[in-house]
């Protein structure tokens, strides 16, 4: 059965799609067309009554939000392609303690700064706030400050193996690397810095950025 993923160059599908390359799981992608709101469409709202993407189907399986797709198939397919989520229960529990920092402490800050640098246009009044892009940045160096300290003593975020945590990171960090002009935000960061070379150099996200570029 191949998966179908919904709204492929979103930022958040891009997560999931990463996931299923390093799994090598087979998948077919159905384009959302973001910018005129067909995440809205009452059809789509069937499949994700919040109107977001990513959503997935698998046979008649059908499965919303990026971070619990992601675990869904690094479980699903443990024994095949790369291992996602620790092989212990203590990396195990550090794979879902960085997955919870991406998700509550890097992902609102990185979220908000992109959509008022790079698409504001989705904005209610279409209007970018330089208040929220100062605060913004403001709280992602503190929290860019922890990761140094942390990637000081473990190559990647839960520990000496890539795992679903740094790939939850892919997407957001691409939009401050490469399309808000904000680099310096990871490049200033020794350790941060060759966390993202690392990762960001993977044959999985440069596929997955070479087949699907944003609009988010
Ligand atoms: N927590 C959700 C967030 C998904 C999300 O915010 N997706 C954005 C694109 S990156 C979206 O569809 N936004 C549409 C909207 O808010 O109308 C997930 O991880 O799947």
């Amino acid at each position: 059965m191949v998966v179908k993923v919904y709204g492929p160059h979103c930022a958040s599908t891009k997560r999931v799609l990463v996931c299923l390359v390093e799994k090598e799981i087979e998948f077919e992608v159905v384009p959302i067309n973001f910018l005129e709101g067909e995440q809205k469409n009452p059809e789509y709202l069937k499949l994700q009554p919040f109107g977001t993407v990513p959503v997935i189907q698998d046979g008649d399986y059908a499965l919303y939000e990026s971070r619990a797709i992601m675990r869904y198939y690094a479980e699903k397919y443990r024994s095949q392609g790369i291992e996602l989520l620790g092989k212990t229960i203590e990396e195990k529990g550090l794979v879902e303690q960085w997955l919870e920092v991406e998700a509550q402490n890097f992902n609102p800050s990185a979220y908000n700064l992109a959509l008022h640098v790079l698409f504001p246009s989705l904005l209610a009044d279409n209007t970018p706030n330089p208040k929220v892009i100062e605060e913004s940045e403001a709280k992602l160096v503190k929290v860019l400050n922890i990761y140094e300290e942390r990637l000081s003593k473990s190559k990647y975020l839960a520990g000496d193996f890539f795992s679903l945590a740094d790939i939850s990171h892919l997407p957001f960090t691409d939009y401050i690397v490469n399309q808000m002009g904000k680099e310096y935000l990871i490049k200033d960061k020794k350790h941060v810095s060759d966390w993202w070379d690392d990762i960001s150099s993977r044959p999985s996200w440069k596929k997955v950025t070479k087949l699907y570029r944003p609009p988010i």
